[in-house]
């Protein structure tokens, strides 16, 4: 495995993505530690942790753990290590470091580890005591100290692939962890041939190849236009690469894979350089621009993707995607406006609560549509995100999804947030719902399948949930064709485990084969 340093002179003056993976001049002990205070969160439970634990043999308070489980849960969350020094406003914890959590499922046991992933970026931190990187995805804003050094958070997913764990954020190359411990091997250029100075915290694979297919935005520094797409063979190694640019530069948060093509939404949370340069959020909604479907088949050339316009929305995780050679079919929540409210909407407009709320929407791209227009489908009439399917579907026509959803019509549920979880039948819309209860909030649904061969959608949703008045967390297992039955087993963290993004389960078959 080679890891990345270059030296910054590779990078033009134009570029602003760094390259570096340590200070130029190392950082020097502080003659005095500087005092570590966090602004009071609004609730307790969203304090920062800050803590690395390991705890053998979860509590189990609730049903029983399934013994034949055997594998680990992966997933990040979004801790910080020291107080920012900028304001930033209501970011949510999008700039926070990653932590890295681990579930160990084997004979009815479950051990749980977490670990900050240390990036370049957290290590420099670590050393000078206090934050030395300032707003998000804004390199103007950081210490002189820290010039060159990658920005790159790790905060969004956690993969295996290849036999690597990769930690990731779409705003750099991604890193690679150690399956068993979590200490972070460090930044992962794929033997030198990621040209992209980015890589998606979404990659989705093949299940008929076990190709990992992927893309970086923003490809040639903040701000750009540039997207590479690349395809990785099932050992990791990078088999096709391609470039493009988007008819606007935004946030590519995650993008459609199918058996005969690869889909990236162009949705309007913009980027300008000229917003870093002022210090103003590097992305804004406009609620003026479009939106744009680009399509290529796989492995296809960049020169010959082709756009499919449709109107002013947002839209973010894909749920799942599938062609049947002339038409695509792409499941993803879908609001009217911006989903964060954090971002703020060019020209100064207030955010509309309704109509930030997503609804699960199908698109529908017909590849001989001259028009060059896409359709759009309501799928669920509830406010949800974190849209998950089996992922042994990826690719394919399927069924069987899961998701968060933000509210329940008729049922009151005061404090935000994901409240309650969904498992949906794309096809019909019929949902089975669980509520964790009052004061409970909920992270991504994850599906497990209860055995390799074990049919679309048969097997469990691992979730966690934070019990807000209770100031711990909890991993509950419920089943995942009959969720509204209530959890198969919950086991007790007792920590408050951060609010987190996404994770994934890897058996302990693959995780043998690891080549890290
Ligand atoms: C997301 C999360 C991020 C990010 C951009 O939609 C998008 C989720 C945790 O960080 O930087
Ligand atoms: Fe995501």
């Amino acid at each position: 495995m080679t890891h990345m340093n270059r030296p910054q002179d590779d990078a033009t003056a134009e570029e602003l993505q760094w390259t570096r993976t340590a200070p130029a001049t190392p950082i020097p002990e502080p003659e005095v530690w500087p005092t570590v205070r966090f602004p009071e969160p609004a609730h307790p439970f969203d304090a920062p942790l800050r803590v690395e634990a390991d705890i053998q043999g979860l509590e189990c308070v609730q049903g029983e753990i399934p013994a034949h489980l055997d594998g680990t849960f992966y997933k990040v969350v979004c801790d910080r290590q020291f107080p920012k020094f900028v304001d930033e406003g209501p970011l949510g914890s999008f700039n926070d470091d990653g932590m890295a959590l681990s579930f160990r499922f084997r004979k009815g046991r479950v051990d749980y580890k977490s670990r900050f992933i240390k990036t370049p970026r957290f290590e420099a931190e670590r050393a000078a005591g206090r934050a030395l990187f300032g707003q998000y995805h804004n390199p103007f804003t950081d210490r002189p100290e820290v010039e060159g050094v990658v920005r790159g958070l790790a905060n969004t997913n956690v993969f295996f692939h290849g036999g690597k764990l990769y930690a990731a954020k779409e705003d750099s190359p991604p890193l690679i962890l150690d399956p068993d411990t979590l200490d972070t091997v460090g930044h992962y250029d794929f033997e030198g041939t990621l040209t992209s100075k980015t890589s998606t915290a979404h990659p989705k694979v093949d299940p008929n190849t076990g190709e990992m297919v992927f893309f970086g935005y923003s490809a040639k520094g903040e701000t750009t236009r540039d997207i590479a797409y690349y395809e990785a063979d099932a050992s990791g190694q990078i088999i096709h690469e391609t470039w493009f640019k988007a008819p606007y530069s935004s946030m590519v948060h995650d993008f459609a894979v199918t058996q005969n093509f690869v889909i990236f939404p162009i949705i309007p949370m913009r980027t300008e350089r000229e917003w870093l340069e002022k210090e103003e959020s590097m992305f804004q909604w406009d609620p003026e621009e479009r939106v744009y479907l680009g399509v290529l088949p796989r492995k296809g050339k960049g020169e010959n993707i082709v756009w499919y316009e449709g109107p002013n929305r947002f839209a973010s995780h894909i749920m799942g995607a599938h062609d049947d050679g002339r038409h695509i079919h792409i499941d993803t929540p879908v609001s009217e406006s911006s989903y964060f409210p954090w971002f703020p909407i060019v020209g100064n407009q207030e955010h509309d609560p309704e109509k930030s709320k997503g609804y699960l929407s199908r698109w529908t791209i017909d590849t001989r549509d001259r028009r060059r227009t896409f359709s759009e489908q309501k799928i669920s009439q509830f406010a949800s995100e974190f849209p998950r399917m089996d992922d042994r579907f990826e690719t394919l026509k399927y069924q069987w999804g899961v998701m968060g959803l933000n509210e329940l019509p008729g049922h009151d549920a005061p404090g935000g947030g994901f409240r309650w979880v969904s498992a949906v039948d794309v096809a019909t819309g019929e949902q089975k719902i669980w509520y964790p209860g009052d004061h409970a909030t909920i992270g991504e649904p994850v599906f497990v399948p209860g055995a390799d061969d074990a049919p679309e959608g048969h097997g469990y949703v691992f979730v966690i949930v934070s019990r807000r008045d209770l100031m711990h967390s909890e991993m509950v297992l419920l089943d995942a064709q009959h969720v509204d039955r209530g959890p198969v087993c919950t086991l007790k963290v007792p920590l408050r485990i951060p609010r987190g993004l996404h994770g994934n389960w890897v058996t302990s078959e693959e995780l043998a084969a690891r080549t890290d």
